[in-house]
């Protein structure tokens, strides 16, 4: 077991205590970071105290201590899993070797540029979501989007920790830039394309956290595997959290649409207009939403040739996720095999070597990741009586970044020219009528016990309280 410093001013289980210049650079950024807190994070509740959990170490025991606290005073700690002993790299042409506890020199600028991604999209997440509170559907809602953005906060300190410790300073200009950029600005946006998408309703906020979370566990399975230790063994723990942030968007999906079944019931009739008149989401709405947030998310996993992902993996910096499932860990002379558009309409196959792939890898294994919560949304709607079924467009649908960008495809893949495409897509993503609908819908509720009326509440509460129990008390 790692020992805990909680009492610092930085809770950490790094021995941030014993090197002084490091905990220095740390309590500079701090106030930094907290100007930036106030300035983007969740607007208008900074004086609310707020039932959070936080970490105070990464034992069962102390990993989720839960109690009520004001976000700015929210302690943004620094832990890493247990180091392994005697870690050996576990794949590329480096297998084998010992894992790194400093950054090989020949590695320096990928490994900060990998570092430098990830953490640019916790705090853009956060900005993304800061005005989400003001339309909250109950005090349960908001204190689970707070939950969210204070852990997006520690994973910020996560890679900052990582960019101080081990980049010198490149990393600490690094780190400064990262609260500078900001989501959707025209001149100095966050680096990846779906962190610059406004989340302004409570739908997007729940397929964020569905579809983008879940690039998130994907992209810190694949750094967990990482040579350089101390990666590895932050994103490990960045896993542990994440699982929450899924959470909140897979039952928060599906209470919307348990929402919509009711009142379908209720009102005798599945015409999506009389849903919405009854103040209800209308699942075709639903799909659409999925479809949008999905797609995003799949250009997120970078081309599906590329051979950033090829170095990465030969030089033991970037893995698969669950490397271990895998019986090959060097896949030097393996294919792929990957369907790209022959100019034509069609597809043909092309043989891509493995290493090449790895983007293409890690994204199938998302998406049947996702279609898991699908299919639990799907069996409310069956249960119900109702005939629609919730479905995951395909992965050619929509794409900006790999071999199908630009093409003009189908949500069930289908290639279609460029005036079909402007003609129908209106039917397959959200329209301006869609999001004038949803937004009239969005109308906070933070009365203890209340729910909005275009969602069902959740089964249970947090940590066994209630649902109804007070987790925002407004100031
Ligand atoms: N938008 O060879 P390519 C999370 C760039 S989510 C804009 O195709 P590569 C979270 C790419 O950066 C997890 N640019 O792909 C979730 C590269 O630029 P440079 C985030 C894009 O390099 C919710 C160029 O295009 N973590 O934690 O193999 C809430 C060519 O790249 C996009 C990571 O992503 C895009 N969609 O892989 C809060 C892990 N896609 O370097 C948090 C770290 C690609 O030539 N990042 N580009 O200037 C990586 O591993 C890789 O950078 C990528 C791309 C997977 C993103
Ligand atoms: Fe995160
Ligand atoms: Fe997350």
């Amino acid at each position: 077991m790692s020992t805990l410093n909680y009492q610092e001013r930085i809770p950490n289980n790094v021995n941030l205590g014993e090197n002084r210049q490091l905990q220095r650079a740390l309590e500079h950024w701090q106030p930094a970071f907290l100007e930036w807190w106030k300035a983007m994070g969740p607007e208008g509740f900074q004086a609310a105290d707020v039932y959070l959990r936080t970490a105070t170490s990464v034992d069962a025991a102390g990993w989720a201590t839960y109690g009520t606290v004001k976000m700015p005073d929210y302690r943004w700690g620094i832990f890493l899993a247990d180091q392994e002993a005697d870690r050996r790299i576990g794949f590329g042409d480096v297998m084998g070797q010992p894992a790194w506890q400093q950054v090989p020199a020949e590695h320096r600028s990928t490994l900060r540029r990998l570092i430098v991604t990830q953490g640019d999209t916790e705090p853009a997440s956060v900005e993304q979501q800061r005005l989400l509170g003001l339309t909250c559907p109950s005090l349960y809602d908001l204190r689970n989007l707070f939950q969210v953005n204070v852990e997006e906060g520690r994973h910020l300190w996560a890679m900052v920790y990582l960019l101080h410790a081990y980049f010198g300073r490149d990393g600490r200009e690094e780190a400064e830039e990262l609260l500078q950029r900001r989501s959707g600005h025209a001149d100095n946006p966050r680096i990846l394309g779906t962190f610059n998408e406004p989340i302004s309703d409570w739908l997007s906020f729940f397929m964020f956290t569905y579809f983008t979370d879940r690039d998130g566990k994907f992209q810190l399975k694949s750094l967990a595997e990482s040579g350089f230790d101390p990666l590895a063994r932050t994103c490990r723990f960045m896993l542990t959290e994440e699982a929450h942030h899924m959470f909140v968007g897979d039952t928060g999906v599906a209470r919307v649409v348990r929402r919509a079944l009711e009142v379908m019931k209720e009102i005798g009739s599945d015409d999506p207009e009389a849903v919405r008149r009854a103040g209800a989401v209308d699942l075709p709405t639903v799909q659409r939403y999925l479809n949008f947030w999905f797609s995003s998310s799949l250009d997120l996993f970078g081309s599906d040739q590329s051979s950033n992902a090829a170095t990465t993996f030969a030089n033991g910096l970037k893995g698969r996720p669950d490397e271990s499932r895998f019986a090959d860990h060097v896949c030097s002379g393996q294919v792929f095999e990957l369907e790209v558009p022959d100019g034509q309409g069609g597809s043909r196959v092309e043989q891509v070597a493995m290493r090449n792939a790895m983007n293409e890898v890690t994204r199938q294994a998302y998406v049947a990741d996702c279609e898991i919560g699908v299919k639990r949304w799907n069996r409310l709607v069956q249960k119900a009586g109702v005939d629609f079924e919730l479905k995951l467009p395909s992965i050619r649908f929509r794409r900006n970044i790999g071999s199908w960008a630009g093409s003009h495809v189908t949500p069930d893949g289908k290639q279609i020219d460029a005036e079909t495409w402007t003609n129908r897509q209106g039917e397959w993503l959200p329209s301006e009528a869609d999001r004038a609908f949803i937004h009239s819908l969005m109308k906070q509720v933070v009365e203890p016990g209340k729910m909005a009326s275009w969602i069902a509440p959740p089964d249970r509460g947090i940590n066994n309280l209630d649902v109804n129990y007070e987790y925002v008390h407004l100031q």
